[in-house]
């Protein structure tokens, strides 16, 4: 598949590849956003006008994903041995707050929308891991205000994480791979065109179904994650 051996690799995941590990995904019939409004959960609107429901979202979401049923699958886990085993760079940017790239043991990896367990405080510069539920007048451990504490996620028209160093390893990598994600959220959806613009590198979707932007891609593998992923890193 790819022309030099060595050559850079950038992987851009979503929530398709932790489907099968028991987490929602957004889109699909069944999908976080058939029971939420968007506009009610996940934007910095929201969380003004109604904190209460935004950390009622997140809390439901952090106990989900804790349940010890919960676990990598073999998706997260084959992308992890391509990191130790590929000759060149394996950069890892992910969409999903959830930890399982970082269960299974990727390394290099970029939460560009955040870490469901972390939160930060608007009043001081703190970023720290969650312990327990959030309510609105949760104090902030680090400067002891009561408000300011909000899940450590990128709503909508808020700046993904990292972009400078995601940019950059487009501009430089030989194979993009983007692995279940409906190419619905800019700017990601955007990183096939910026990959084949700025580098002329090879792409390749696999998705369970034909994305957003799958015209974009030199090569698609529709089915579930657990299985193309496995098959296509051996
Ligand atoms: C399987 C499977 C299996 C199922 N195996 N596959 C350009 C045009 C228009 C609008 C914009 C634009 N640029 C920016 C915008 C605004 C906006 C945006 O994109 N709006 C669109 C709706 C049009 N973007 C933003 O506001 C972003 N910020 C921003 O752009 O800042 C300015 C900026 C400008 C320039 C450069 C840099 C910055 C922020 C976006 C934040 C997204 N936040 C969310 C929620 C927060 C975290 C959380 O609560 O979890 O992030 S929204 C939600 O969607 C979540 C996801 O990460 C994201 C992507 O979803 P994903 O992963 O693709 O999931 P699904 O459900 O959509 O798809 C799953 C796929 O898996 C499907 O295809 C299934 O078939 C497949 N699948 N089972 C394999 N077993």
């Amino acid at each position: 598949m790819l022309r030099d051996e060595a050559a850079p690799i950038v992987i851009l995941t979503g929530a398709g590849i932790s489907k099968e590990s028991g987490l929602h995904t957004f889109r699909d019939p069944d999908g976080i956003w058939a029971r939420y409004d968007i506009s009610e959960v996940a934007t910095p609107d929201a969380f003004i006008n109604n904190p209460d429901l935004v950390h009622h979202f997140y809390n439901d979401r952090r106990a989900a994903l804790i349940d010890p049923d919960i676990q990598p699958n073999t998706a997260h886990r084959a992308l992890a041995r391509l990191e130790r085993e590929w000759p060149g760079d394996v950069l890892l940017v992910t969409q999903n707050i959830d930890d399982l790239h970082g269960r299974a043991g990727s390394k290099n990896l970029i939460h560009m929308h955040g870490e469901l367990l972390k939160i930060r405080c608007n009043h001081c510069d703190l970023l720290t891991h969650w312990s327990d539920p959030l309510g609105r007048e949760t104090p902030c451990p680090a400067c002891g205000k009561s408000g300011g504490l909000r899940p450590h996620v990128v709503w909508f028209g808020e700046m993904p994480l990292e972009m400078e160093r995601i940019y950059a390893a487009l501009a430089d990598c030989g194979l993009f791979i983007s692995i279940g994600t409906s190419g619905n959220v800019y700017p990601a959806a955007g990183f096939v065109q910026t990959a084949r613009d700025e580098a002329g590198t090879e792409t390749i979707e696999l998705n369970l179904e034909p994305s957003n932007g799958a015209t974009l891609f030199d090569h698609s593998q529709y089915g579930p994650a657990t299985e193309l992923v496995p098959a296509f890193v051996n």
